[in-house]
């Protein structure tokens, strides 16, 4: 979360997670394939919406307190990884 807190204070809002659901609709996987487990309550309100079927990659969006959503894969954004 550090990592996370030092974008917020560059201005950066929304990040990639590394997970999708391209292969099956709701089933939310690493890039590695993965299960993405992760607390529910961690969903932005009303998300994940898939919205107009075109919704497969996670962002985290860093101003809100629940702050997962899915969204379109296409745009440029920073990302956060794990080290291992
Ligand atoms: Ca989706
Ligand atoms: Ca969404």
């Amino acid at each position: 979360m550090d990592e996370i807190t030092s974008l917020v204070v560059n201005s950066v809002t929304r990040i990639w997670v590394g997970g999708n659901d391209d292969i099956s609709e709701g089933d939310f996987r690493w890039e590695s394939g993965e299960p993405f487990t992760m607390d529910a309550s961690l969903w932005m309100s009303g998300q994940p919406d898939n919205s107009a079927g075109l919704e497969n990659c996670l962002e985290i969006v860093v101003s809100t307190v629940d702050y997962l959503n899915d969204v379109g894969c296409t745009n440029a954004k920073h990302v956060v990884c794990q080290r291992t």
